[in-house]
């Protein structure tokens, strides 16, 4: 039985465990969906976020131009698998409706909060920040105020407001690699003045691959246990950085209280769409879709800076996972 609470997503994209895994989180075995120069303009298309629209899926994606620099692009899918990118990217306005075009912009998630589908990604302010838009169509795209000061590189809202605030978390950060990183948690009644700052979870817990730095995923699944909450944990070893996928489950009135956390990661970089690219050893999600119904999750995460790929898992086996 699921515990999701939310809506039933009856063409949520699925597919069964592959017969002898055990793994609670187990990889799409056409994966990737998305691979080098889907378009014109673009090289890679990675950490990106979908969501349900209309019959289908709409979906913002980061974008990384031949140019070097990365750029948000609209898609659209039937299936959630097979996706239409848009060759431009979005052309983004300001709340007066002038042109308001970012220099870059980065790893964005989207979410259904009130009657809009607001977009947040890591901008820059100058130095990376956190970006915030807002969409009823993804035609028209309108920038509007940036949340936290720099420096930033991950916000994440919550899908609904806690109480009488709307909910952030983010990763504050340095304006290069950044060797470091926490997750924090932001209040605001309105979505423009952010305040009331609260620690969530710090990096290290009891294993080594998130000893450098955690930052929040794809937006907070709501349950009737908490909020589960998918993350990045990072590693360092002596070559670079590696990016794991974990899961946390916070308390569903008070999200700063952590309830269980993965002391394994759920998924690390093994396959050669993971392992090798244009920054080898990265998994990153960014976005789910769910059915409360079946209670089951997709998984959208970016594999070595280069691809996009999924994975899935049931949601009462991954709580049973978090609980053991
Ligand atoms: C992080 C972000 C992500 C990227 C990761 C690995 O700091 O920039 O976009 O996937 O590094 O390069």
């Amino acid at each position: 039985m699921s515990t999701i609470v939310g809506d039933a997503l009856p063409n949520i994209p699925w597919h069964d465990r592959p017969a002898g895994s055990s793994d609670v989180l187990w990889r799409y075995e056409h994966n990737p969906i998305i691979g080098w120069n889907p378009t014109a303009r673009t090289a890679r298309v990675f950490n990106s976020a979908v969501i349900p629209f209309g019959d289908g899926f709409a979906g913002v994606f980061r974008a990384d131009h031949k140019n070097g620099r990365p750029k948000l692009h609209v898609g659209f899918s039937d299936d959630a698998l097979a996706w239409r990118l848009e060759d431009e990217d979005i052309a983004w306005v300001d709340e007066a409706g002038g042109p308001a075009p970012t220099s870059y912009a980065y790893d964005p998630r989207v979410v259904k909060l009130d009657d809009a589908y607001y977009i947040i990604w890591c901008d820059d302010f100058p130095g990376p920040s956190i970006g915030l838009g807002r969409t009823t169509d993804f035609r028209r795209f309108v920038r509007l105020e940036h949340p936290l000061m720099p420096f930033n590189r991950n916000g994440v809202l919550f899908p609904r407001k806690i109480g009488e605030h709307y909910v952030l978390l983010s990763r504050p950060s340095d304006s290069g690699h950044t060797p470091f990183g926490d997750i924090v948690l932001s209040h605001s009644p309105d979505l423009t003045f952010w305040g009331k700052h609260r620690l969530v979870m710090r990096s290290g817990g009891e294993g080594w691959w998130e000893g450098v730095k955690i930052g929040a995923g794809p937006i907070p699944i709501e349950t009737t246990e908490g909020w589960l909450l998918f993350y990045h944990g990072v590693s360092g070893p002596c070559n670079g950085f590696v990016y794991s996928i974990g899961a946390a489950l916070l308390d569903r009135d008070n999200p700063t209280r952590v309830i269980y956390r993965t002391p394994n990661y759920l998924l690390t970089p093994e396959k050669p769409y993971e392992t090798v690219g244009f920054v080898p050893n990265v998994t990153f999600p960014c976005a789910t879709l769910q059915d409360a119904a079946t209670g089951r999750i997709a998984i959208y995460y970016g594999a070595a800076d280069t691809y996009t790929a999924v994975a899935f898992c049931q949601v009462d086996e991954l709580l049973d996972h978090l609980r053991a």
